[in-house]
């Protein structure tokens, strides 16, 4: 058997036969123990003076044109090469990458590993029923993807329109997205959690003419009517000219003329679909977040620059290599699902898992089960879960072999050190390194994490510690003024631009502009916080804005009070975040009822749950709700949820500065109705 080492062994033997000088020996010795630059990343070794990762990173922050042109060249194929590696003005909020470049996205994600391994499996669907999961190569990937290509093609859908996709995971809708891409539109991937009223939102703000979705949604063994709440959602939607639906179960669905089977209507279709070229900076997606109004945001993303962040990321955040299978089990409907069970995966030729379950279906042990079956080598999910799963004890995870497991990725709210800790030593046998990942839909991908770092380098549970290659952090104080010292606390901005990035606010430029470039001029500004330690490591320590991170759902409070304020008992109410064990946030809402409503509470609490859900989703109700006669407010009228929270928090001896307050008594009125809701 060929061994490895071997090879070396040989190669200094022969070198001393032909008098290798001594110092050259040490050379290669020191070269066999350090960093195999070559290695680790081939464009680096096109890169002057750099050796070790940390001086990578250094370059692809000082060098940020070489490092990208060169990453970019290397891993995307392109029908024409780009002209400019970037033209980019963060005090403008103008961010362009590769222009003058022409791809496709579905050919960088498809064909060209169908050409050189047509049979690799691209997808391995986790369906919801345990054990029944289904293999799709490349190929067939490929395959499916032209057929719907071509039938959206058919069916006039252009260059520039915007097909919104509310679908579960599963391999039809990473098909749809790929197909969309592979014509030139783009795509709004809704969650299909989303309750009717916020899925049309989305698709009237899209302006949407074209929907897919499924007959029905299957997930934690319990059927959603999915077909039914397009139905609803489109009658408000004047756009929408054609709905596809394809079948998850048997069960036949109403149809009506707009209606089409997809896939039946795939039969139909050529399995060759010619790609559009598309330019770097053409839209790729739009993806829907909240904000801190009530009205939430289509980020845009474009072509080449946010493939290639999600592609160069999901290989060195993870360290993902040729033939490892790669379990993400966000939802595709959140940026975590497009970057990382989509589009970073499938640019590396990888094999990824889409999980349409839940982690306790149909028992705690679902996670663990899947790595044991799929063997998944680098498993990547959300702290809501993991502390879910810590309840249930350690012998759900124990039953099962992790031993393909190398890498464990968190994302979408700080880990806590206990879920860190019980992750590490539960899951990962302590032999995995734990990666605390950063970022939002904002930046594309994976901004601050642990790796890549130099090969022994220290990781410190719960904190994302290292800025990615390109990304170049920033804490500011709250005068505005840039900290330059280590162990300080500020608000998180990124001082320099890298491809990932979002491009603007679909129909509004203006908010875009507003909300990310203005506070800090010259910077990228996050909304989070952060504190960076003596070592110079990142730890989030989470939003600076009314935006709420609900089992890492995120969710604007304005959103909540939008939909309560409209039930019509309603005078005014105030949505805050409390810490919740294992959701991270729970909604907290003060409820000021309209003069002269005579109603039960409970009835009341009811009705705004079933409003919240109706309007928004499931996961955005609230866990409390209390009434209240009135709220503490500023003289000049503002709601003082600073006060709120601290009620909320039970932190009384903090309260702060009342000065302003219109009527100090009020804030005794909420801390007494506090404390009865709690004693319920
Ligand atoms: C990827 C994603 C973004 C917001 C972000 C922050 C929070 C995400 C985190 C984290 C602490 C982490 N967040 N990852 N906070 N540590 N590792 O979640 O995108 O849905 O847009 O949310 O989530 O507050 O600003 P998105």
């Amino acid at each position: 058997m060929w061994l490895p080492c071997r090879c070396t062994t040989k190669y200094v033997a022969a070198s001393i036969r032909r008098g290798v000088s001594a110092s050259s020996l040490h050379a290669l010795r020191r070269g066999r123990s350090s960093w195999n630059s070559a290695a680790f990343m081939p464009e680096s070794a096109g890169f002057e003076g750099v050796s070790g990762r940390d001086a990578l990173h250094d370059y692809s922050v000082s060098h940020s044109e070489n490092f990208w042109a060169a990453v970019a060249r290397q891993r995307l194929n392109w029908i024409r090469p780009f002209e400019a590696v970037q033209d980019c003005d963060l005090s403008q909020g103008r961010i362009k990458w590769f222009e003058g470049g022409k791809l496709n996205v579905s050919v960088n994600c498809l064909d060209r590993h169908v050409h050189t391994c047509p049979e690799r499996v691209a997808l391995i669907w986790e369906r919801d029923e345990r054990g029944s999961e289904v293999r799709y190569t490349y190929r067939e990937l490929l395959e499916m993807t032209c057929r719907l290509g071509n039938l959206l093609r058919r069916h006039g859908v252009k260059k520039g329109d915007c097909v919104t996709i509310y679908m579960p995971t599963c391999p039809l809708a990473v098909a749809s997205m790929l197909a969309c891409a592979r014509i030139g539109a783009a795509h709004n991937v809704v969650f299909a959690g989303f309750s009717s009223e916020a899925l049309a939102e989305r698709i009237r703000d899209a302006q949407s003419s074209t929907v897919i979705t499924v007959n029905q949604g299957v997930r934690g063994g319990k059927i959603t009517e999915l077909k039914r709440t397009v139905d609803a959602a489109v009658q408000s939607c004047p756009t929408v000219r054609q709905v596809f639906v394809a079948m998850r179960t048997e069960k036949r669905v109403e149809v009506t003329d707009r209606d089409f089977a997809l896939e039946e209507e795939m039969l139909k279709e050529d399995v060759v679909c010619e790609p559009a070229a598309m330019d770097s900076e053409d839209v790729l997606f739009l993806l829907y977040t909240s904000g801190s109004t009530g009205k939430p945001k289509g980020l845009v993303h474009t072509q080449a620059g946010y493939l290639l962040y999600a592609a160069l990321t999901h290989r060195y955040v993870f360290g993902y290599h040729d033939g490892d299978v790669f379990g993400c089990v966000a939802d595709i409907g959140w940026i975590t699902g497009h970057s990382y069970t989509v589009y970073g995966p499938l640019a590396n030729g990888g094999t990824t898992v889409l999980f349409e379950s839940t982690p306790v279906y149909p028992d705690p042990g679902r996670y663990w089960d899947m790595v044991e079956r799929l063997r998944i080598n680098q498993f990547y999910g959300a702290p809501t879960a993991i502390r879910l799963l810590i309840r249930y004890g350690d012998q759900w995870v124990k039953k099962y072999d992790r031993s393909s497991l190398t890498t464990l990725g968190s994302v979408g709210e700080p880990i806590n050190t206990e879920a860190w800790e019980w992750y590490n030593r539960v899951v990962g046998e302590g032999r995995c390194p734990v990666v605390d990942t950063w970022w939002q839909t904002e930046t594309g991908g994976i901004c601050i994490a642990p790796k890549p770092s130099e090969p022994d380098a220290e990781i410190v549970p719960g904190m994302a510690m290292r800025p990615f290659f390109g990304i170049k952090p920033a804490l500011m104080d709250t005068e505005g003024k840039l900290l330059t010292s280590n162990n300080a606390s500020g608000a998180l901005c990124m001082a320099q631009p890298w491809p990932g990035m979002a491009r603007t606010i679909h129909n509004n430029h203006q908010r875009f502009l507003e909300t990310y470039f203005q506070p800090y001029p010259g910077y990228f500004f996050t909304g989070d916080g952060a504190y960076r330690s003596q070592e110079g490591y990142y730890q989030i320590t989470g939003r600076l804005d009314d935006v709420i991170n609900v089992s890492g759902h995120r969710i604007g409070t304005a959103e909540i009070e939008d939909v309560v304020n409209q039930c019509s008992a309603v005078a005014e109410s105030a949505v805050i975040g409390y810490s919740h064990s294992i959701k991270g946030q729970g909604v907290y809402a003060f409820v000021v009822l309209k003069k002269g409503v005579d109603m039960q509470e409970a009835d009341l609490s009811k009705e705004l749950n079933s409003m919240v859900s109706e309007k928004i989703a499931k996961y955005a109700c609230p866990d409390f709700i209390q009434f209240a006669k009135r709220l503490p407010k500023t003289r000049s009228g503002k709601i003082m949820r600073r006060v709120l929270r601290k009620v909320v928090d039970c932190d009384l001896d903090s309260l702060g500065d009342l000065s302003t307050l219109d009527d100090p008594a009020a804030v005794q009125e909420i801390i007494e109705g506090h404390e009865k809701l709690l004693s319920k």
